[in-house]
């Protein structure tokens, strides 16, 4: 059975709940416990150099990086329909996406989530996090665009992307953004789908 070595409170390892329960893949949880630095030390500094979860373990063969953990889950498994259509533009054009969901919504989204959550407000770096809910606005305001007339923002189906997004958007309050109204219907669209539902519960 699949491993998952993750913490309850990181929105990266959320996104492997997700989408394990979406495909119905069995696996048991390994927590790490980011709070006591397990993940500096080892054994868990052995299997991921970075420190940081999710970490995948499938029978022995350890693999990082949420979005690389679902695409090569996607790619074992051979689910119908598939995440990655066999069309190669549709591919390029999902690629394109979530290298801009990683870069403009959740790299920006976790500096104002961190240091919200974690850093004391005498020592925020107010410039950065200004400019971060800047980006995240920006970005939300091309999303607009493109849920003006989809329900879902590739081939309008719920799928790869809105895995991604899901646990960032559960925090989108901490943004200091005023959230657009086709986004903030598909934002109640996407927390409602059964599996991100629970994953974000417990
Ligand atoms: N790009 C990585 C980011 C993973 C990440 O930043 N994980 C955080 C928790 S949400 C972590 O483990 N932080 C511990 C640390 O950096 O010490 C992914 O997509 O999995």
């Amino acid at each position: 059975m699949y491993q998952l070595y993750s913490n309850s409170r990181s929105p990266y390892s959320k996104r492997v709940h997700i989408y394990l329960q979406y495909r119905k893949i069995p696996y048991e949880t390994v927590t790490v416990a980011l709070e006591k630095l397990e993940n500096r030390k080892k054994p868990f500094i052995q299997i991921n150099p970075y420190g940081k979860v999710p970490v995948l373990n499938d029978d022995g063969f350890y693999l990082a990086e949420s979005s690389a953990i679902l695409r090569y889950l996607e790619e074992k498994h051979s689910f119908d329909p598939p995440f990655f259509s066999k069309n190669i533009q549709s591919r390029g054009l999902l690629n394109q996406a979530i290298n801009r969901c990683e870069s403009e919504f959740c790299f920006p989204g976790s500096v104002l989530y961190f240091a919200k959550k974690f850093v004391p407000e005498e020592k925020w770096d107010k410039n950065r996090m200004k400019d971060s809910s800047k980006r995240i606005g920006r970005h939300l305001d091309v999303l607009e665009g493109i849920l003006e007339s989809n329900d879902y923002l590739h081939e309008n189906q719920f799928g790869f992307l809105e895995i991604l997004y899901a646990p960032f958007l559960k925090q989108i309050e901490l943004m200091d953004i005023k959230v657009p109204p086709h986004v903030e219907g598909w934002i109640k669209r996407v927390l409602a789908e059964p599996s991100v539902f629970s994953a974000l519960e417990n």
